[in-house]
């Protein structure tokens, strides 16, 4: 087992296809302890279910909107496991729902990117300062989620794909903050899955064929390949990777222009 005797605090599941749920469903077969967080009671059922499932120790409130919530979260944390932990994930992502239907320009407002920014990317910041004591005692690690939409134009991704490009910012320098202490931070790009949060894109089911078509492997990825590269990244196996994005999307993200693309030309 990879991960035995280690902890984990992992956020962002929200339903059994949650990648947070896969993730939590890798740590806990690799032999891993875990804490697992909630931002709501309406969800608190759905993380019971989990904790069950994978035997974790806690489940603990913390929206990341607030850091009273946070710092409530990981003082418990601190009490449960005073000698520190090895890991926690952030699986969290959120913008309201009209700035993710429709053209860029026209739909994105004040509020929403700052609501967008706010969950999906300074929280991860704000979860690193505060799990950054107990990370130290044992050279923990963080992980976070990302998407293609960061670096190149996905149709409805909008202003989420800008939240992206700065969380993906934060981890090179929260890994350059951290790392004198031991603390590697890293993300992974997954390619599209059917999740909660990807049902709210306009034009998902069609973004999910399309990505099938062009990544080399010709497939989508599962949840449990990502939960897999999740437990390797938070493992001792990777104890020289910080600061990456690790992609796990078939290989979509290396190619310009697939074979199907190119068959777009014979129509002229
Ligand atoms: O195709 C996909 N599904 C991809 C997802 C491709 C690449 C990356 N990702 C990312 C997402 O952007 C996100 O960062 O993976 C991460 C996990 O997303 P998911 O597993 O696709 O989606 P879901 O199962 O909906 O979990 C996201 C959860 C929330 O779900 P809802 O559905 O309730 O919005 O993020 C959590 C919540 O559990 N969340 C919060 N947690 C704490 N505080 C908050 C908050 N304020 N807001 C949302």
């Amino acid at each position: 087992m990879l991960l035995q005797g280690k902890r984990f605090v992992v956020t962002g599941i929200a339903s059994k296809l949650s990648i947070a749920w896969a993730i939590a469903e890798a740590l806990h077969r690799e032999g891993a302890s875990l804490i697992l967080t909630y931002p709501n009671d309406k969800m608190k059922k759905r993380v019971d279910m989990a904790a069950e499932a994978f035997g974790a120790d806690l489940v603990l409130p913390c929206d990341v909107g607030s850091d009273a919530e946070i710092d409530a979260c990981f003082a418990a944390v601190a009490e449960h496991w005073e000698d520190g932990i090895d890991g926690v994930v952030h699986a969290i992502g959120f913008a309201p729902a009209d700035e993710l239907n429709g053209d860029f320009t026209q739909v994105t407002s004040r509020e929403g990117s700052a609501i967008a920014h706010d969950i999906s990317a300074y929280s991860f910041v704000a979860l690193a300062r505060a799990s950054r004591a107990l990370l130290a005692k044992r050279q923990g690690s963080l992980l976070t989620l990302t998407y293609q939409g960061s670096i190149s134009v996905i149709p409805n991704y909008n202003v989420m794909g800008m939240a992206k490009a700065s969380l993906e910012a934060s981890v090179r320098y929260l890994a350059a903050s951290m790392g004198g202490e031991g603390i590697r931070v890293n993300a992974i790009s997954a390619g599209p899955i059917r999740t909660l949060a990807a049902s709210g894109i306009k034009s998902f089911r069609r973004m999910l064929d399309v990505n099938a078509k062009i990544a080399p492997l010709q497939r989508n990825v599962t949840q449990m390949e990502v939960g897999n590269t999740a437990a390797f990244l938070l493992s001792p196996w990777a104890s020289g990777i910080t600061g990456e994005i690790v992609f796990v999307d078939g290989g979509f993200n290396t190619v310009a222009i697939s074979e199907q693309l190119l068959s777009l030309g014979d129509e002229e």
